[in-house]
């Protein structure tokens, strides 16, 4: 049996399969394993799953074969070095999209209609005060223009959300049009620029490649409505976190909902934190528990079925180097 490394908490059923499969080490307890514990344990490891693969873990691991991520991004993978080693990474598309995507409708709601700020109002006595209902006043999510960047599995989700449950109108912008998404939705392929002017709301749902980051800048920010919502549960990265925090106080746009930040956990002094127009969430896009499951599920089995030459969820950059 292969020699299994697993750096996160797995359930309990997933452990027992991959211990059917592998000689396995696994890690039960908090939080996941400490790196320098990693680089100790995989000199003899076939199959790793979870944390962090660069070229100092990769050459700490020369049986290394496979690479498995429990999640659907896999920015925390060196494409060059595991290319350069021969090493194959899966991940766990499809069984997250609707989970990311229900969290996305949230976000929009809840900037949009002002939700955690006015529950915090209502909480703190304030609605006792008296304030003139005006003050109350949120952007309407249905019937607006959602501009999503990056029409994936999960962007498609959140299409489906936003025009069949909020009659939005659909504009997106990724690497070429897709014809499905535009009969499907009723939906418009756009440059980006028209997209960030025209959207009510606008969703990042793009991956981080070296492409995306920063995708989102000052000059993009300049092209948005000031009455936008901007919201991102993809990577931190993919924007100018600075440039967002500066569009914000300057009125540039309306508010924001975040699930990721530049640093994660974000520092407590971080300038978001302090607006009450930007929702702010601790990276819980796939945080439910069946979701989890079934991505950790995923996870293993990509693992046993791609140290074993089966079917793998195997990354786009490098489905090449899976023998047919
Ligand atoms: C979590 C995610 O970051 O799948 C992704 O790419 O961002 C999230 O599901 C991660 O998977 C936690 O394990």
């Amino acid at each position: 049996k292969p020699k299994i490394l697993v750096t996160q908490q797995l359930p309990e059923a997933v452990q027992d399969y991959l211990n059917l499969h592998g000689d396995c080490t696994f890690w039960n307890q908090e939080g996941s394993m400490p790196r320098n514990v990693i680089l100790d344990k995989v000199s003899d490891v076939e199959g790793i799953l979870g944390g962090t693969i660069d070229e100092e873990l990769l050459s700490c691991a020369p049986k290394l074969r496979v690479a498995s991520t429990s999640s659907v991004g896999y920015n925390h993978f060196d494409i060059a070095a595991m290319r350069s080693h021969g090493v194959i990474g899966t991940h766990t598309p499809h069984v997250l999209d609707g989970t990311v995507a229900d969290l996305v409708l949230a976000l929009m709601l809840s900037a949009g209609r002002r939700i955690a700020e006015l529950d915090a109002y209502v909480k703190q006595g304030n609605w006792q005060k008296g304030t003139s209902s005006t003050e109350l006043f949120g952007v309407d999510v249905h019937h607006s223009t959602l501009g999503i960047i990056g029409m994936g599995r999960i962007g498609e989700a959140i299409a489906q959300r936003a025009v069949f449950g909020f009659d939005m109108n659909l504009l997106y912008h990724s690497r070429s049009p897709k014809k499905e998404v535009d009969e499907r939705f009723n939906a418009r392929f756009c440059e980006l620029d028209e997209l960030l002017s025209e959207s009510d709301y606008i969703v990042v749902m793009t991956p981080l490649t070296p492409e995306t980051k920063h995708l989102i800048g000052e000059e993009q920010f300049n092209r948005m409505k000031s009455s936008a919502i901007f919201i991102n549960a993809s990577r931190g990265a993919t924007v100018d976190e600075q440039a967002l925090i500066q569009a914000l106080q300057q009125g540039k746009i309306r508010g924001a909902g975040l699930d990721v930040f530049d640093i994660e956990p974000t520092p407590v002094d971080n300038p978001l934190l302090r607006m009450p127009n930007v929702v702010t969430l601790p990276h819980i896009g796939s945080a439910t528990a069946r979701t989890r499951n079934d991505m950790a599920e995923l996870a293993a089995k990509n693992l046993i079925e791609a140290l074993n030459g089966g079917k793998a969820y195997v990354v786009q950059e490098l489905k090449d180097l899976v023998p047919n």
